[in-house]
């Protein structure tokens, strides 16, 4: 049998990787793995909240406040940050603005976060998979004063790093930090994550594609007639695509990088500028299948080079396997 690696091993053997090779960083990712674990633990119980202690919202049986479990997972990521000191400012989904930590250790340090805590968060009440979106950028003021809007509006190309765990039938933690991406399984008895996938690649073609079909008739001609190839016999495989849809970016995501895959949510009259935010799901995710072999794009432009200008900015995003992703956009 092989030696299990955990995932602080596999940190720590990688740090030499890093640019500023401090330990800072790999403090942070230790942190992150830490606040996911009790974010896992959490959704493990979402039922019994809802059932049996007590509405989320509501009170539970001791009187106590029930959080809902996007907030608990924005919480306990933030809170990880807060305490762990390698990180001074936040951006997440769930708030309205960034978050520049006060101490005079977070204004020394050297990272900012950006995530989503709980992406596909429609499902959290069907007991469907859901997961944390990540992606770490150096600061760009000064150290020793506080965050600024302009350290979380930087270009994904500037990501020192990124990743999800996905609260599936296992919880699994995917990052890179732009060596290639590794997935580590979290063994839920003992409470460690250990490498279950290295050096992630994604399939260069694939079968399945991703998108929500409700939508077709407002779908630009060109995504139509993508998704006509994808239901015909004339694609690779000589017959139709299977379509998945799961709801949750980052578990149609996962699928994908793994089995190879299109998801591709456009822009729509529901959501003209795209639905997914650029800063909190696209980057991250783009990162990470780029890592893989994978391309993600706008429909126009690389994800990883759109400058954002706004803290919850939406954009289009076609990601996956890199002959689907350049199929759809036409290009050959
Ligand atoms: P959320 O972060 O509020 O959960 O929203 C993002 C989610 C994605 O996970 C998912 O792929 C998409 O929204 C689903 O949107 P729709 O219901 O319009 O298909
Ligand atoms: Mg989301």
């Amino acid at each position: 049998m092989s030696k299990l690696i955990t995932l602080h091993e596999f940190i720590v053997s990688r740090q030499k990787d890093f640019p500023f090779a401090t330990g800072e960083l790999s403090r942070l990712l230790s942190d992150i793995a830490f606040a996911s674990k009790i974010v896992s633990n959490d959704v493990r119980k979402a039922g019994l909240v809802d059932h049996i202690l007590g509405a989320q919202g509501g009170q539970n049986i001791q009187g106590e406040e029930q959080q809902k479990l996007d907030v608990v997972a924005d919480n306990a990521f933030i809170n990880a940050f807060r305490n762990g000191g390698e990180v001074c400012g936040i951006a997440s989904e769930e708030n309205d603005d960034f978050v520049a930590f006060e101490s005079q250790a977070a204004q020394n340090a050297n990272y900012v976060v950006l995530f989503d805590p709980l992406d596909g968060s429609s499902n959290i009440d069907v007991n469907v998979s859901i997961g944390t979106i990540f992606s770490i950028y150096r600061r760009v003021s000064a150290q020793g004063s506080r965050a600024t809007l302009a350290d979380m509006l930087q270009a994904g190309t500037q990501q020192v790093a990124a990743g999800y765990v996905l609260y599936g039938s296992s919880t699994i933690l995917v990052y890179t930090t732009g060596n290639g991406v590794n997935g580590f399984t979290l063994d839920p008895a003992i409470g460690e994550f250990f490498l279950s996938h290295p050096d992630m690649q994604m399939p260069e073609n694939g079968r399945l594609y991703s998108v929500n079909e409700g939508n077709l008739n407002d779908f630009d001609p060109q995504l139509r007639a993508y998704l006509a190839y994808c239901q015909s016999n004339d694609n690779q495989t000589g017959k139709p695509y299977s379509g998945r849809y799961i709801g949750s970016l980052v578990a149609d995501f996962h699928r994908n990088l793994i089995k190879g895959g299109i998801y591709i949510y456009p822009c729509v009259p529901a959501a003209p500028e795209g639905r997914l935010r650029l800063l909190y799901e696209c980057n991250p995710l783009a990162f990470i299948a780029e890592q893989a072999g994978g391309v993600a794009t706008n429909g126009k432009t690389r994800i990883l080079e759109i400058e954002p200008s706004a803290l919850h900015q939406r954009v289009g995003l076609y990601i996956g396997s890199k002959l689907m992703v350049e199929k759809a956009m036409g290009l050959h």
